[in-house]
């Protein structure tokens, strides 16, 4: 009944944390006052579109916190966008880049922490602590001093902070290379992990936790481990701004978007039929904002990469043909129409009235359901339009690396080629120091091996 048609999580206490539990709001849901309630609720969808999220990415100079940067962002280092990166130093100041698609995402580049007079004091003065959600603190060598001291200066000062490894691919590859016979990934990634975390014990830090990254294959390792915990750390709307945000390198980040947009359903159902309704044409007895459904319908297609720019970007990546990756596509539509709408309102409706009983077993949304067919509708439709686009997305994945031995693994991130890439000559911003990308020296060898990158 109500429990098939509802995500589990859609209880009351889930609703109420998310309204604020208004008691105006409250009132007005009892009464099945959809035109207040869905009044209220414009702003509370407003800002989980447009909240503000800053994150820091602090660490080791030469670390790959520039190359993160771009990673985090679906971007290679040749996108006009892209934080410069390079062998030698390049980030000098705290430098902010906007999400291509959700500018409200901003990732901030910041300085290395490698100077033997490092001060933690001043450089979290100089980087302004203060105005980031969280912090990562990246090292792809051995913890030292320096970032231990800049660990105990952010906890202090209350902010939450991620403990990241980074190049793991350079000394997996290293140790296949070096010592064939006795390898094994997950032994050089467990020596690694509990190096890490006594080096950062020894100074004096308690429990800490380390993430194992390879920037050129973002969705492997601990990439998984470290998204549900920075998910975790965040709350609802920077959480959700946050899951919309990240690319679509693996099966469990779809599946987390995905979790995320469902339990956000009846949130755009009630605003659409509520505020500023029309009839539907061709769909008697549905009134609702067509204008705002098609923008939530083209926002599960841009989150899930399955948008025209995303899914060319993703063939000219990985090198298969686009009419590969659209036939992985069930509704190869990539532009979303006031028309389409209109059209799967009309399927929806079908089953609309049954629909309607089932919701009147539901908490809070219960009354609303009273107020006619339209809630009903435009929830089945978005819901419906959701699930196809997660299939979609997910097929596009497989299409796009067939193969992936593990499909919830994909790859993601470029090994940088530009200008800066192959600069030894000493002519950088570093003042002419050049230093080794990658703690066994094979990164030449692995940056020419064409690593992958995902929308
Ligand atoms: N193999 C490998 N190379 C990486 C990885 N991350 C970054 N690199 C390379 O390491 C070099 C330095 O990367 P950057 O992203 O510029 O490092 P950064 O921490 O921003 O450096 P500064 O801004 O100068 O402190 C570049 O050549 C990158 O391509 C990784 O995970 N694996
Ligand atoms: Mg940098």
């Amino acid at each position: 009944m109500a429990s098939e048609a509802f995500p589990s999580g859609l209880s009351q206490s889930k609703m109420l944390e998310l309204l604020g539990d208004t008691r105006a709001l409250k009132e007005a849901f009892e009464a099945g006052d959809l035109p207040a309630v869905a009044a209220m609720l414009q702003s509370t969808l407003h800002s989980l579109e447009n909240v503000r999220l800053d994150i820091g990415v602090t660490g080791g100079t030469g670390s790959g916190k520039s190359t993160f940067v771009n990673a985090i962002r679906g971007l290679g280092d040749e996108d006009p966008t892209s934080a410069c990166t390079g062998v030698v130093e390049m980030t000098m100041a705290p430098t902010p880049y906007l999400h291509p698609k959700y500018p409200n995402v901003i990732i901030w580049d910041l300085p290395g922490i490698g100077a033997p007079a490092f001060q933690a004091d001043k450089y979290v003065q100089r980087v302004l602590l203060d105005r980031y959600d969280f912090l990562l603190l990246l090292t792809s060598e051995s913890f030292t001093a320096n970032h231990a001291r800049l660990a105990r200066e952010i906890l202090q000062q209350g902010k939450r902070f991620y403990c990241v490894r980074s190049k793991v691919d350079v000394d997996i590859a290293a140790s296949r290379s070096r010592r064939p016979s006795s390898f094994s990934e997950e032994r050089v990634l467990s020596q690694i992990r509990d190096d890490c975390v006594q080096r950062l014990e020894a100074e004096g830090l308690k429990d800490p936790k380390v993430f194992l990254l390879s920037m050129f294959e973002l969705g492997k390792y601990d990439f998984d481990l470290l998204e549900e915990a920075m998910v975790r750390g965040l709350e609802s709307h920077k959480r959700h701004a946050f899951l919309m945000a990240l690319p679509n390198v693996s099966k469990p980040t779809l599946e987390r978007k995905a979790a995320s947009l469902r339990k956000h359903i009846w949130l755009v159902a009630t605003v659409a039929c509520g505020a500023n309704p029309s009839p539907v044409p061709g769909v008697p007895e549905v009134a609702c904002d067509l204008f705002l459904l098609t923008h939530s319908l083209e926002g599960y297609r841009h989150s899930l990469g399955l948008d025209q720019h995303s899914l060319i970007r993703l063939a000219g990546h990985t090198g298969r043909p686009l009419h590969k990756i659209l036939e992985a596509l069930h509704d190869p539509k990539t532009k979303v129409t006031e028309a389409l709408v209109a059209e799967r309102l009309g399927q929806a409706s079908g089953d609309a009235s049954a629909f309607s009983q089932e919701l009147l077993n539901v908490p809070i949304l219960g009354p609303l359901a009273a107020c006619g067919l339209s809630f009903a509708t435009v929830y089945r439709m978005l819901r419906t339009s959701l699930d196809m686009a997660v299939r979609d997305a997910e097929n596009v994945l497989l299409q796009a690396f067939p193969d992936n031995p593990d499909p919830d693994c994909k790859l993601l991130g470029e090994p940088d080629q530009g200008p800066q890439g192959g600069d030894l000559s000493g002519t950088g911003a570093g003042g002419g120091q050049t230093r080794s990308a990658g703690s066994t020296g094979t990164t030449a060898a692995l940056e020419g091996g064409g690593g992958i990158r995902v929308w």
